[in-house]
């Protein structure tokens, strides 16, 4: 009983902004809570990890400046396909700056993220004006980060309090990345899962999909490596997936 959530249709009565609806929509729909962090640097392999994966995923990670060919046609076509296999783009671009640099990173340079990202991740170290004022398009929303999965991070207690607290005020924002449980007003996104390793020898943490729906309520969990390295991805996003939503119907 400790570990009782409330369903994906309840937590999007209480999400109000538009892309938070929609990608709880998505989940419930295509039945996945699983986003895939697609770390390569090179458009083809992009485009053929999602021809494999994009049923399985209600969303697609990006971090668009490790992408050497990057081009509009490639953004537009990846683009063309979120739609046709409803799946959300998600620029892990980790704004971390004042207000104005934000804004400018937004919007301009080579990447344009604000023309096509549904959702864009931000730090909140320089404080709650650092994400308003943004003029983000009405349907982009915010993922904030209050606690990375890295370990020896510097998060403490206080920080993500008040992380989090600076997340449930600001309108643009969907939810957040944190290591443990959070408002029901924020949706959860949980980066750092496998389901064999503990640590790499490069910093990260993970936990397996039971733990994070168990013991940090997560809504979504964002699985890299596991998948894009795996032999056979589209297998094993399908086993992410399945382990994804069973470890939330178990909590249910
Ligand atoms: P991995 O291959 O599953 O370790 O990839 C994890 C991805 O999530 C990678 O793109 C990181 O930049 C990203 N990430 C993370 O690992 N931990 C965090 O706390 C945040 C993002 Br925020």
């Amino acid at each position: 009983i400790q570990n009782k959530r409330i369903s994906y249709e309840e937590k999007k009565e209480k999400i109000f902004h538009p892309i938070g609806k929609k990608l709880i929509d998505i989940t419930l729909k295509k039945k996945t809570n699983l986003i895939v962090s697609a770390d390569l640097i090179d458009t083809k392999k992009i485009l053929k990890l999602v021809s494999l994966i994009g049923d399985r995923i209600c969303g697609l990670k990006l971090h668009v400046d490790i992408i050497n060919d990057f081009s509009y046609s490639f953004i537009n076509y990846l683009k063309k396909i979120s739609i046709e296999k409803k799946f959300l783009l998600l620029e892990d671009r980790k704004l971390c700056d004042v207000s104005t640099t934000n804004c400018l990173q937004l919007h301009y340079g080579i990447h344009k993220i604000s023309s096509w990202a549904d959702i864009v991740t931000a730090h909140v170290l320089a404080g709650s004006m650092s994400i308003q004022n943004l003029n983000l398009p009405s349907n982009m929303g915010l993922i904030t980060i209050s606690e990375m999965s890295s370990y020896g991070g510097l998060y403490d207690d206080n920080y993500i309090r008040k992380a989090l607290n600076i997340s449930l005020k600001n309108p643009k924002v969907i939810g957040t990345v944190a290591q443990r449980k959070v408002d029901d007003r924020l949706l959860l996104f949980t980066p750092g899962i496998h389901f064999y390793e503990k640590k790499n020898n490069l910093g990260n943490r993970y936990i397996h999909p039971v733990q994070a729906f168990e013991k940090n309520g997560s809504d979504f969990i964002i699985v890299g490596k596991a998948i894009f390295q795996s032999e056979n991805p589209k297998i094993t996003a399908e086993e992410y997936r399945n382990a994804g939503w069973k470890a939330y119907e178990n909590v249910l």
